[in-house]
Order: C-alpha cells, then sequence, then structure tokens
C-alpha cells in the first residue's frame, strides 16, 4: 500500500513537436503527475522531507517543458518521469498534454501518460543481491538452514552462501542480554522487484516464527537486504544500501567470504570490515 503525491495542469509553454514550425514558436503543455510514495513517515512526523513535494514535481515539469526541443511528448512525459523517479517516488504516471497540437481537426486536448516503476518497483532486470541472516532463538542453525531452503524456492539463484558464524549480539545501550547470534550472508540473482524480495524474505521470516517484539530483539530468524546491484534508495520502507551494514562485522565478514571484491556504496566491503573490526578492538 503506498500514498500518491498529484498535482495537475502544471502550465509552461515549449517548442515541442514534428513540424518545423513548433520548434520555433513556443505552445502550451500541460502535466499531470502522480507519484506513488510512502507518506506515513512524513504524515507521522509532518516532515517535508520525508515524502516529494508536489511543487518540486511541478518544477520537474516546467524545467522539461522549457528545456531542449524534442519530437515527442511521450519523451517529454519519460524525461519527467525521470525526474521524479530521482525525487524517490515509487511509481509514477506522467501525462502531458498538448491541446494546441497541429491537428489539422477539431479536437479538445492530445495527451500522453507514460507509467514508470522506480528502481525499487521494478521488476524484469536480473540484478545480484546480498542477503543477511541471523537468529538467535532455539536452534539457530536448523532456522538458517531452512531460510536458506526456502530462499532457493523463490524465483531466484542462489549463488553463493557463506559458512554460519557465532557472532555476539550487537545490542543499541541499555537492551538486556541476548544469546549469541548465528550469522550468514548469500547472494542471489533475481527479476524480482527489491520490494517483491522483501516481501518474499518477510513472508519466510513468519512462516519460520518470527514475531516481532522489539527492535533489535532476540529472533528466529531475521532475512535483511543488504545490497541489490544498482540500487540506491531512502524509501523507509526498504532503504538500500541498508543503512547499518557498513559498520556491521557479523554481515561484512560472511559477505566477504563469498565475495571479497564485493563493493558497498563504493567501499571495498574487505575494507568497510577493517574499519569495523578496528573500532570494535577486534583483530580482522
Ligand atoms: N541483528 C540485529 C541486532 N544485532 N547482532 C548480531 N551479532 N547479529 C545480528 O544479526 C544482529 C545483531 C538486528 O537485526
Ligand atoms: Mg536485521
Ligand atoms: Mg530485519
Amino acid at each position: 500500500m503506498s500514498d500518491t503525491v498529484r498535482i495537475t495542469g502544471v502550465h509552461a509553454e515549449g517548442r515541442h513537436g514534428v513540424h518545423e514550425e513548433e520548434k520555433t514558436r513556443p505552445q502550451p503543455f500541460l502535466v499531470d503527475v502522480e507519484a506513488e510514495v510512502e507518506a506515513a513517515r512524513a504524515a507521522a512526523g509532518d516532515d517535508l522531507a520525508d515524502t516529494v513535494s508536489y511543487a518540486d514535481i511541478a518544477s520537474d515539469a516546467v524545467a522539461v517543458v522549457r528545456g531542449p526541443s524534442v519530437d515527442l511528448i511521450e519523451t517529454l512525459a519519460q524525461r519527467i518521469a525521470d525526474r521524479v523517479l530521482a525525487r524517490g517516488a515509487l511509481r509514477v504516471a506522467v501525462t502531458v498534454h498538448k491541446p494546441e497540437a497541429p491537428v489539422g481537426l477539431p479536437f479538445s486536448d492530445a495527451s500522453v501518460t507514460v507509467r514508470r516503476d522506480g528502481p525499487l518497483a521494478a521488476s524484469g532486470t536480473i540484478r545480484r543481491a546480498v542477503v543477511a541472516l541471523g537468529a538467535n532463538l532455539g536452534d539457530a542453525r536448523a532456522a538458517l538452514d531452512a531460510a536458506v531452503e526456502a530462499v532457493r524456492r523463490l524465483d531466484v539463484c542462489v549463488t553463493a552462501v557463506s559458512r554460519y558464524a557465532r557472532t555476539a549480539p550487537v545490542l543499541a545501550p541499555g537492551q538486556p542480554p541476548q544469546p549469541d547470534y548465528l550469522n550468514a550472508v548469500l547472494t542471489l540473482t533475481t527479476a524480482m522487484s527489491p520490494l517483491d524480495l522483501l516481501a518474499a524474505l518477510q513472508r519466510i521470516e513468519v512462516r519460520l516464527g518470527r514475531v516481532r517484539r522489539e527492535r533489535w530483539g532476540p529472533r528466529a530468524i531475521d532475512l535483511d537486504i543488504v545490497d541489490v546491484e544498482g540500487v540506491a534508495s531512502r524509501n523507509p520502507r526498504l532503504t538500500l544500501p541498508h543503512p547499518l551494514a557498513a559498520g556491521r562485522l557479523f554481515v561484512l565478514e560472511p559477505w566477504m567470504e563469498i565475495e571479497p571484491d564485493a563493493t558497498l556504496a563504493g567501499s571495498p566491503v574487505a575494507s568497510l570490515a577493517a574499519a569495523a573490526a578496528a573500532r570494535s578492538g577486534v583483530c580482522a
């Protein structure tokens, strides 16, 4: 479920069209945009920084319409969609109207609508993803085994699974003690969208007995998407790369074992691991 930020009838003059005359004499274009966003955090905190501003969308539309001349309103709509997706929208629909197009017959409006998925919602491109597994309740080894098996049954190809490492729990200040974790990392390729992969991993967590009690509480199984090739997201439902992974040895070390040359947001995982180990006073 997501929310919609909508602005309609954004007006600007532009020089777009197939006919030579259209490239010199400006004519009006009107733009409607529907951006799918996750507005719950913005609404809870009353903070514009957590959503996409309709004013920014309007300035995207105006910039494209006033920008370089193109033949097609499809191209304008695509360019506006790209800009709105870059602002963090999950999906977008952009309609460009050209009410004074030189049609040569009476008409009231000509328009094109394009609908585009942002990287979190887009499926159909095969991408590599990194998933971190952790468990510290019950039979953790059996839980990791079952989770890996369940992931293999998704529409994915599991390309590597690390060894299982026993790790001390990383806790928030003041949190009561917890049993040690068993952690692992796996890599996979999939054409599922990152959001569909997230939903599938959450179903596996539920089937394996996960209950959500408290943040960072002990858990029967935890499956976190650490990284998806080519995707950066600040969406609260799925932030990519995982915002804490760069400092977590229990993710970096198993990951390095299966992908020694991996990078996370541009930094080699090996150097991140060395830095995290130095901070924790452990020899890497
Ligand atoms: N996961 C947490 C919090 N702390 N500590 C270890 N060692 N391993 C984890 O997987 C882990 C943690 C929240 O997901
Ligand atoms: Mg986690
Ligand atoms: Mg998790």
